[in-house]
């Protein structure tokens, strides 16, 4: 028996890098708890924390790469299953050319230090133009406005959550989440303090949220009429004088001058009956902002991930420079990274390319997912043949899933770099699963640059890794290897040493040269200081950084008004046009769980026990014009497809509105994860449509789906 030791790292579960600290003896983990010296977390975790345990030891965590054979599966070797992988992707590529492989990288991607330094060795080694990621069902928008406004697409400022006085929050339930593009740990302790300062937190959502439910005032929003509160937002400020001509953000904008006739239909009574917002409330809403001394604005997937999303964002963004919050203290600032991958990143480029089917855009080198299925069963040259999907489950997490599912099916060949049995590598011809999270070291390299405070934190692998397993970074190099092989004597030695010193070695240099490290001096951050400091080492708070952070060569901000403003066309036909959606129409959206993240931690007994958590919230009045009662079973139809699922009744929805939780749908024959299939519930992504997207920039519209809502039973009786 060996003494109990204690492991201090980040918990990589979600956005919010929460410090933990795990107790251990003989590789057994005993318990997982905050770690209250954090000094960014200060001993905050939520319920997931322990998931890190249960994904451990978790008997279906797949640990051997495995081989289809018909319908079952066999463990083969590492290197017969990368000869096997190479091999398959290259015989594609042979006979339908490069593009004929796809590939999808999945949300916990960019929680995995190894993926992210080294992601470009799989880009390499597969060539391709058809790439896919979670990014165009998220935060896809995001990046399109910083690459226009900032110049760079991770340029993104975040809220000053600590300083503000006023926080407007549309489209986003931190509460649950626990925040996203605003890494915050602990966010409910910074919301209350805001409102203990004196300040105001109002949430703008189409459901009462937790979030809602503790701020100082809510308001419902019918779902994807974002657009329309920003536009009378916008359209006040400059009606009323409340611009801020004098900030020092404004000053660095050019085009200023075209907005004020753009916004000026949109006033508060022309949209308000379309947003479902009192026009008086509207006019409150924007005084009350700009009367705040320190004020931000922020929106979040229920505003990225509509059909208005990259317009709608674009307009947070406004507001934030108009009325002179943006890089002031309270405001959205930027963060100053002890890692910065900005310069290993490209800036972004939208629409260099077009998918072949439906011509949508790429944005860095990236499709829409939208548009994945269609490129794999659409006949003709450039057709998809092959595709490799890493650490994602588009089927469960993209719109239309299940036509993907489908179109998946239909492959030459597919490879999954993942440690589940999940819906999408199903189908799969060999799965090549890494490590566990825990046998890995931890360097949040994506989300300390989204923190509200500058931190950096770094562990170690907690346990090592079996003899022959492989991180995913290994993996791309294994591939890398077969498919993409060194071709001079120097690109021989720098994969050597990248084999050597891994994603840790890449760390290290550049922690060195980053803003903290000051290169060789004395006193700078290092890998090194960081290994001595376990509870990760507080940087200060978010400090002014224009105009220096703004990537444009010309050191300003372009507000690129005659992209963004033509769609406001767009906006008027989808509002005011012939086939605008009638305020009766029932319209979904999603909801996230604390408990629950996408689509992977259902086999966590801890996580998914007690009552099932994927039930459809309908308002009492509709419930009752349905003649549903609470419980009943819902049949809920969208163009695409139908799901049947019990109903919750509360008057925290909006009346009309229906949410429904992403990520379930276990029940899909040929998965290998027991207790997610014991607790199944269905895929909301099922309902959701592959055509509705936002167009300005192939984001998905995942919420603003039009259902039909009946009574599950009394649909059967009448077929
Ligand atoms: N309707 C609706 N749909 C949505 C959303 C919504 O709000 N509504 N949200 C969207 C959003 S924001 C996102 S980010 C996507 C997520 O969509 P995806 O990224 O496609 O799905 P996840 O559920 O995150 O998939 C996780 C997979 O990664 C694997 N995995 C976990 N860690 C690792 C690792 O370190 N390495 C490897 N190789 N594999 C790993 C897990 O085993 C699991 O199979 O879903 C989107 N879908
Ligand atoms: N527990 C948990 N935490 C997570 C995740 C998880 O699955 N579970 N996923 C992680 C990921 S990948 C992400 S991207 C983040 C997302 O983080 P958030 O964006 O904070 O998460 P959501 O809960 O999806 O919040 C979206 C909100 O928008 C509302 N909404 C829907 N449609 C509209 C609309 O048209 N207008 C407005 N104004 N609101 C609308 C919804 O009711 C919902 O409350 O969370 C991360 N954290
Ligand atoms: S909030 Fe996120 S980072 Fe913190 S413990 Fe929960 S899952 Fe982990
Ligand atoms: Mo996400």
């Amino acid at each position: 028996m060996s003494d109990t030791q204690t492991h201090y790292r980040t918990c990589n579960l979600c956005e919010a890098m929460c410090g933990i600290e795990i107790t251990h003896a003989d590789g057994k983990i005993q318990s997982i708890r905050g770690d209250k010296e954090d000094p960014f977390s200060q001993g905050h975790i939520c319920p997931k924390a322990v998931a890190l345990q249960d994904i451990h030891e978790d008997p279906d965590r797949l640990r051997r790469p495995m081989a289809r054979v018909g319908d079952s599966w066999q463990e083969i070797s590492w290197k017969e299953a990368l000869d096997r992988a190479a091999e398959g992707l290259q015989k594609v590529q042979a006979e339908h050319g490069r593009n004929a492989v796809a590939s999808y990288l999945g949300n916990p991607n960019v929680h995995n230090t190894g993926a992210m330094l080294l992601g470009r060795l799989l880009h390499n080694s597969l060539k391709t133009r058809n790439r896919f990621s979670a990014t165009s069902v998220d935060q896809l928008p995001h990046h399109i406005v910083a690459h226009h406004l900032f110049g760079h697409q991770l340029k993104i400022p975040v809220p000053d959550i600590d300083r503000t006085d006023f926080m407007l929050i549309l489209g986003a339930n931190p509460i649950a989440s626990n925040g996203s593009i605003m890494t915050v740990p602990n966010v409910k302790k910074r919301l209350q303090a805001i409102q203990k300062r004196g300040g105001q937190v109002v949430v703008i959502d189409p459901r009462r949220t937790e979030t809602a439910a503790m701020a100082s005032s809510h308001h419902f929003i019918r779902p994807g009429a974002d657009v329309l509160l920003l536009l009378a937002f916008i359209n006040v400020l400059f009606t009323d004088n409340l611009v801020r001509h004098d900030s020092r953000a404004l000053a660095l904008c050019d085009d200023l001058d075209v907005l004020p006739e753009a916004v000026a239909p949109w006033t508060p009574e022309r949209v308000a009956p379309l947003t479902g917002m009192d026009a008086g409330d509207i006019r409150q809403l924007v005084k009350a902002f700009c009367a705040a001394e320190r004020a931000v604005c922020y929106g979040r997937m229920g505003v990225s991930v509509q059909e208005f999303g990259l317009l709608s964002q674009y307009l947070v963004m406004l507001i934030n420079l108009l009325t002179g919050r943006l890089d002031e203290e309270g405001g959205m600032m930027f963060t100053r990274p002890a890692v910065d991958v900005l310069g290993h990143t490209g800036p972004g480029r939208l629409g260099r390319n077009h998918t072949r089917v439906r011509q949508l855009p790429d944005f860095g080198g990236e499709f829409p997912v939208s548009a994945l299925a269609e490129e794999i069963l659409t006949p003709g040259e450039g057709r998809i043949r092959a595709l490799v999907t890493v650490a994602g489950n588009p089927v469960l997490s993209t719109p239309n899933g299940g036509q993907l599912d489908d179109a998946l099916a239909s492959l030459d060949f597919m490879v999954a770099i993942d440690f589940y049995l999940n819906e999408t590598n199903r189908h799969a011809d060999l799965i090549l699963p890494p490590v566990s999270p825990l046998e890995r070291e931890h360097y949040d390299v994506i989300f300390h640059m989204l923190a509200v405070r500058n931190t950096a934190r770094y562990a170690d692998a907690l346990f090592s890794p079996p003899k022959d397993a492989l991180h995913d970074w290994q993996i791309y190099l294994e591939l890398a290897d077969r498919m993409d092989p060194p071709k001079s004597l120097r690109d021989r030695a720098s994969r050597a040493l990248l084999r050597r010193t891994g994603p840790r070695g890449l760390l290290a240099v550049m922690l060195r040269s980053g803003v903290w490290g000051r290169g060789l001096r004395p006193g700078g951050l290092t890998l090194g200081k960081l290994r001595r400091h376990p509870h990760g080492i507080d940087l200060g708070p978010l400090t002014r950084a224009l105009p220096g952070a703004l990537k444009h060569a010309d050191k300003r901000i372009h507000l690129h008004t005659a992209f963004y403003l033509p769609d406001l066309l767009r906006v008027e036909r989808h509002f005011f046009g012939d086939d605008a959606i009638p305020p009766e129409q029932p319209l979904l959206i999603g909801r996230r769980h604390v408990r629950s993240n996408n689509s992977w931690l259902h086999n966590s007994h801890r996580l998914v026990k007690g009552k099932s958590r994927c039930t459809a919230m309908i308002h009492p009045s509709h419930a009752q014009a349905l003649g549903v009662n609470e419980g009943d079973l819902l049949s809920i139809t969208s163009r695409v497809g139908s799901i049947e699922v019990a109903a919750e009744i509360t008057t925290d929805i909006m009346p009309g509105v229906v949410s429904v939780p992403h990520g379930w749908g276990h029940q899909r024959a040929g998965i290998r994860q027991q207790i997610a299939a014991e607790h199944p519930g269905v895929s909301v992504n099922d309902l959701t449509d592959d055509q509705r997207i936002d167009m300005l920039s192939g984001n998905a519209a995942l919420n603003g789906v039009p259902v039909t809502v009946t009574r599950a039973h009394a649909l059967a009786n009448a077929v």
